[in-house]
């Protein structure tokens, strides 16, 4: 059997509307973790290779209708299905995990959606108890600033109306996490170069990871 890790690993999430350059700056972080010889995974959500991501792939592409409430769903499973490989990864390997997107872009999407609109508490309620993050840096980029990134794709919400309420939804969201005080956000000006951003982001998950590894705390609850 493999010894126990010194610490678990960090849970790092990247949030933040289509276009603000996230997975670019995932995989720079990913490399400059390893280059500072610290053990770091590359996660994101939705995880289309499994079968609820293969549900969830297939309502993207609009190639399947699917009630908001139900897909709401799915996208929450999504995560749950994860959480035990996700747990493991920090806790038994302690290694730390570089999320692209989580609970919080779950939540922002499908509450921008009309159905939904009033129902926030009840798409909260879905990924309660999920692994929570232990930091979420936000890359936040004015729309027209995004949208001028060479447009948007075909999938269903890459359109401006719905990522104008999307971002509203991650403010109220980033209110509610530090009203509540566990979960610390940083926003980080997604408008700089990629060097600027990278440099910054570096700087957040260094002391983040230091924190981890010196607090000795537990992985959290979400929202719990
Ligand atoms: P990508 O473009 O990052 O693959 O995301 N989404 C994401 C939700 O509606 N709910 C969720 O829980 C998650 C994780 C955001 C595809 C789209 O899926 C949205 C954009």
């Amino acid at each position: 059997t493999a010894a126990k890790p010194a610490s678990r690993g960090a849970f790092i999430v990247l949030e933040g509307v289509d276009r603000c350059g996230k997975t670019t700056q995932a995989s720079l972080l990913i490399k400059h973790l390893v280059g500072l010889g610290l053990a770091a995974v590359a996660m994101r959500f939705p995880d289309r290779t499994t079968m609820v991501g293969d549900l969830i792939n297939q309502y993207l592409q609009s190639k399947s209708e699917l009630d908001d409430r139900a897909v709401h769903l799915l996208f929450s499973a999504n995560r749950w299905e994860a959480a035990p490989a996700l747990r493991k990864t920090l806790i038994d390997d302690g290694a730390n995990i570089i999320c692209d997107r989580y609970a919080h872009s779950g939540v922002a999407f499908s509450s921008s959606k009309p159905s939904l609109e009033d129902n926030l508490d009840w798409c909260r309620a879905c990924d309660v108890g999920l692994p929570a993050p232990d930091a979420i840096i936000f890359l936040d980029i004015a729309q027209e600033e995004a949208e001028q990134r060479g447009g948007y794709g075909g999938e269903r919400y890459e359109k401006k109306e719905m990522q104008q309420r999307v971002r509203k939804r991650f403010s109220q969201l980033q209110e509610m996490d530090e009203k509540d005080g566990r979960i610390p956000w940083f926003i980080v000006n997604a408008a700089q170069t990629i060097e600027e951003v990278q440099i910054e982001i570096n700087e957040i998950v260094e002391k983040t990871v230091e924190k981890v590894q010196s607090e000795e705390q537990p992985v959290g609850l979400l929202w719990k």
